[in-house]
């Protein structure tokens, strides 16, 4: 029988037992190892031996980025110099990059979360994976050739860009899952499109991660590639990197490996926990990871635990795609908004395409303007532009509560990108 990477765990109650376990280690190893957390606990009067339950967990102080930047460039370490073996550093666009450390334990575990993403998609040693990501500081290359060969599929390691050599593996190989940024898979599908090449290639699956997509561009990607999958790999640089999870064929949410972290979803304002099942930020703490551990980490993203078990019978829990970051949020006339409102409507918006921008800006009146600019569905008649606009206009003002101009651009008008969209361009003055 082919090997699982997947414990035999029968029960949730199995899973929390190694948490409990995991959580008391962690605490107890950073606190004996780490300068900075031990510190930080001495101040909040924390000790290892208070943290004898799950619910124990709400005593530990939160940690956050500005902590990793302030002990750049080896923040959180808690092992000497000489076992760890490799860094990833996260693109960062402000300030420092973060640098996280692993030892050769911490590199292991995260290949074998890697390898039960593969197995979760019902991937075979048969298939033959193209990785189209970055590698080098960044953890997707490195991350998914690691997970791709320790499952034992055959790895292709384009790496980015490249377009003209990923359809020539893609053809030539015959390449049966493509890993990438959805921005990136949609670039591909329109240049095969354009060649005409949807007969030469024989993908069945797509895994992006790295930025959020909307309904409408997976959908869109899936019609154009020809794929009936397409799975939504969650990952941070501070949490080992990509293959914390992944949702099965069933897509009712992300499975996540909870035997290798905690996840709590809190309210960002009052740092309380949220109602199950209600959206918040994603606070995770590790399990088993020895160099850089992170406890109670505040990632910024926003998601919501999926209050019951999977149809596909996997025990592991499930979140629900990450739906954009705290600090994605932009102000626009007094209200809170995440671009992943603006795109949950243009995906429901008949005539339009996946690509989209938010342009906000302040006039000469001192107001401030929102537009929305969005392709035409290249489907779809220029005909029809006033119309949708209109649409779009309105269940802007009724949803969000906010007015906005919308122009409607050619298909193919907008930028496309290897890496992660840019969506929101505030060219507001900063007070
Ligand atoms: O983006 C790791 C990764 C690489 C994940 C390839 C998946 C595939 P960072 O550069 O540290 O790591 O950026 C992490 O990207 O906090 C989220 O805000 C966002 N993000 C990552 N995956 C997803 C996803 C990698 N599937 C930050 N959906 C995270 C939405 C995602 N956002």
């Amino acid at each position: 029988m082919k090997e699982s990477f997947f414990p035999p765990y029968k029960s949730l109650d199995e899973i929390r037992n190694v948490q409990l376990e995991g959580l008391m280690w962690t605490v107890r190893h950073a606190y004996e190892n780490s300068e900075f957390y031990r510190k930080r606990f001495d101040e909040h009067g924390v000790k290892p031996s208070d943290i004898r339950s799950l619910s124990d967990i709400t005593k530990l102080p939160f940690t956050v980025t500005d902590d990793l930047r302030a002990g750049y460039p080896f923040p959180l370490r808690s092992v000497p110099f000489e076992r760890i073996v490799r860094i990833h550093a996260s693109s960062g666009t402000t300030g420092k990059r973060k640098i996280l450390s692993y030892t050769q334990k911490d590199i292991d575990d995260w290949a074998n979360m890697f390898a039960r993403c593969f197995e979760i998609a019902g991937c075979t040693a048969e298939d033959r994976i193209q990785i189209a990501v970055g590698y080098g500081l960044w953890t997707a290359g490195v991350g998914f050739q690691a997970g791709v060969e320790r499952f034992g599929a055959m790895a292709v390691p384009v790496g980015p860009g490249n377009i003209d050599i990923q359809i020539q593996m893609m053809v030539d190989l015959k390449t049966t899952v493509l890993c990438c940024t959805a921005s990136m898979a949609l670039l591909l599908a329109e240049e095969i499109e354009k060649r005409g090449l949807q007969d030469e290639i024989a993908l069945e699956k797509v895994i992006f991660g790295a930025e959020r997509s909307s309904d409408a561009m997976r959908k869109r990607i899936r019609k154009m590639l020809g794929v009936k999958h397409s799975f939504d790999i969650p990952g941070l640089t501070e949490l080992y990197g990509p293959g914390t999870g992944l949702d099965c064929p069933k897509h009712e949410g992300i499975h996540y490996w909870a035997d290798y972290y905690i996840l709590e979803i809190i309210d960002p304002e009052t740092l309380q926990p949220v109602p199950d099942g209600e959206v918040g930020e994603m606070v995770v703490t590790t399990l088993k990871k020895e160099a850089a551990p992170l406890i109670r980490y505040r990632t910024r993203d926003l998601t919501r635990l999926i209050p019951k078990p999977c149809s596909c019978g996997n025990i592991f829990p499930m979140h629900d795609r990450i739906m954009g970051r705290s600090d994605d949020m932009f102000i626009f006339r007094a209200v809170n908004i995440y671009p992943g409102q603006i795109d949950h409507i243009l995906s429901y918006t008949e005539g339009v395409g996946s690509e989209y921008q938010v342009i906000l800006e302040r006039k000469k009146d001192g107001k401030d303007y929102m537009t929305i600019r969005v392709e035409r569905d290249p489907e779809s008649s220029p005909d029809h532009d006033r119309e949708v606009e209109a649409k779009i206009k309105e269940r802007v003002k009724k949803e969000i509560l906010v007015s906005t101009s919308v122009e409607i651009v050619d298909y193919g008008a907008l930028p496309r990108t290897e890496r992660k969209s840019k969506r929101v361009f505030d060219n507001r003055e900063k007070d």
